[in-house]
């Protein structure tokens, strides 16, 4: 009786670790990487970007306010992010922090970022970015 339970208990932490971050990152990578060659390059990044920006945006005012950027953006890195400072992100703007986190998220410089890059913490921002 008590091996069953410890089996059971076993089979739930299994089950729980690959409901993990990586289990989220392969599905997202599967998501942005259309031409499906494990790696999602800048252009699928955002291509990713526009549609997060719209499902961002229900208001479809072409820009992103602070509220609307809750979780994706902090204060400072929208001020960052801002260089007309109106206080919103356009999508030209929107795209910009794109590449600038795509080649943080891409030590090697090789144009492409791939699972492992995803995972890394410069990798978990951009995905918030294009996700
Ligand atoms: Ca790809
Ligand atoms: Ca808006
Ligand atoms: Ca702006
Ligand atoms: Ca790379």
């Amino acid at each position: 009786m008590k091996k069953i339970a410890l089996m059971t208990f076993l089979a739930s932490a299994l089950a729980l670790s690959a409901c993990g971050q990586s289990g989220d990152s392969s599905a997202a990578l599967k998501a942005l990487d259309p031409d499906n060659d494990g790696t999602i390059d800048l252009a699928e990044a955002q291509a990713g970007g526009t549609k997060k920006f719209a499902k961002l945006n229900p208001d479809n005012d072409g820009t992103l306010d602070e509220k609307e950027l809750a979780g994706v953006l902090d204060a400072a890195a929208i001020k960052a992010a801002d260089p007309d400072n109106d206080g919103t992100l356009d999508t030209k703007e929107y795209a910009a922090v794109i590449e600038q986190k795509f080649k943080t998220a891409n030590p090697d410089n090789d144009g492409t970022i791939d699972k492992k890059e995803l995972e890394s913490g410069a990798g978990q921002d951009l995905l918030k970015l294009i996700y």
